[in-house]
């Protein structure tokens, strides 16, 4: 039987309908700017966030990498939460690339307040770093798929308007926040200098990411692009699938959503296993067996023997995301095997 696997949201297939969009797609030599669908998506992605201007890039980590890039000089610094993916999972790119150095802050389900951002902000000293630009993760990964409230990005905002920092949305599944919240995108696009959106995530997309931001911005990251060797030909093909997965595949990230709440319910239930029902907000679900005294890469192991695919994401800790390649029989199964599996290991 074929495993559920709950590893990530990244792993999804291409649909059939997809396929054909894509072998289908008009191409052009995009580092000539003549690819009409990376154009055409770029104009999509601009629109829906209601920002001048946006670049199809080869990964979330590229879009950050280059927010990040065109936001600072040399020496600059980035304040951001400590569990962030810029600051975890992007292999040191901000010192290797942009030679700023992070200002890591604790938050509660990702999210860290004005308050904390105004103490963290350096006074205007040559001792001192500049302090350039926040970055907000939303959905927070390592929190669970936790919302960022807009209220407080708001309060961000203007704070940051105020100290002349830039403020940058790792976006990555920003998509999932707007279908639980029902908060336009333009709405959240508002309040941030740049964002990058994935794809390849939720939306089920093979390859890429989009960043957005002011015209001058998205021109300077252009330039950044091409010099990490980001400039792609006929890549249309692939943008193709982009804008297919936007039109399609956003309304029924719900779906993905209602199959996180059964899964988290079915972990919590067990009363050893913690899940923090309040950050799981969207398609991420963390449980956390540390009462249980069990190690969180051997229940992966065990897991994997009955057929689920989760990470771990700590000692304790596992990961399962729900996505597009799921069915509501799939996640039947998971909860079989989380139940068996927790019975087999704590009685
Ligand atoms: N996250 C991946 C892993 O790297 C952990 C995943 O499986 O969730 N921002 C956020 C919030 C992300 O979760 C990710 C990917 C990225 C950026 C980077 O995207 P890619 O993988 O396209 O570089």
């Amino acid at each position: 039987m074929k495993p559920v696997d709950l590893r990530s949201d990244t792993i999804t297939k291409p649909t059939d309908a997809m396929r054909r969009v894509m072998a289908e797609a008009e191409v052009g030599d995009d580092v000539f700017g003549e690819d009409p669908s990376v154009n055409a998506l770029q104009d999509k992605v601009a629109e829906l966030f209601g920002m001048e201007a946006a670049l199809f890039v080869t990964s979330g980590t590229m879009g950050n990498q280059l927010a990040i890039k065109c936001h600072t000089e040399p020496g600059d610094e980035v304040i951001c939460e400590e569990n962030c993916h810029s600051f975890n999972y992007e292999a040191g790119g901000p010192a290797f690339l942009s030679a700023v150095q992070l200002r890591p802050l604790p938050g509660v389900r990702g999210v860290i307040t004005t308050e904390q951002i105004d103490a963290a902000i350096r006074p205007p000293d040559h001792h001192f770093p500049r302090s350039q630009l926040v970055v907000i993760e939303n959905t927070h990964n390592r929190a669970g798929g936790a919302i960022f409230p807009l209220e407080e990005i708001k309060k961000i905002r203007a704070l940051t308007r105020e100290r002349h920092l830039k403020v940058h949305l790792d976006g990555a599944r920003i998509w999932n926040a707007h279908i639980a919240t029902g908060i336009p995108l333009q709405e959240y696009g508002r309040h941030f200098d740049s964002i990058t959106v994935c794809l390849s995530k939720g939306l089920g997309a093979p390859v890429g990411s989009v960043l957005a931001g002011s015209r001058a911005f998205i021109d300077r990251a252009h330039r950044f692009r091409k010099i990490w060797g980001g400039g792609m030909r006929q890549a249309g093909i692939i943008a193709a699938a982009g804008l297919y997965a936007i039109e399609h595949h956003l309304a029924r990230l719900a779906e993905d959503h209602a199959r996180a709440q059964k899964l988290a319910q079915c972990l919590s239930s067990h009363p050893k296993v913690r899940v923090d029902m309040q950050a799981t907000q969207t398609n991420i679900v963390i449980a956390d067996f540390h009462e249980t005294g069990l190690k969180a890469p051997d229940i992966v192991v065990t897991m994997k023997e009955h057929g689920l695919y989760c990470i771990a994401f700590s000692p304790t800790k596992l990961r399962m995301v729900t996505h597009l390649d799921l069915k509501d029989e799939d996640i039947d199964r998971a909860v079989q095997i989380i139940d068996k599996v927790l019975q087999e290991k704590l009685t």
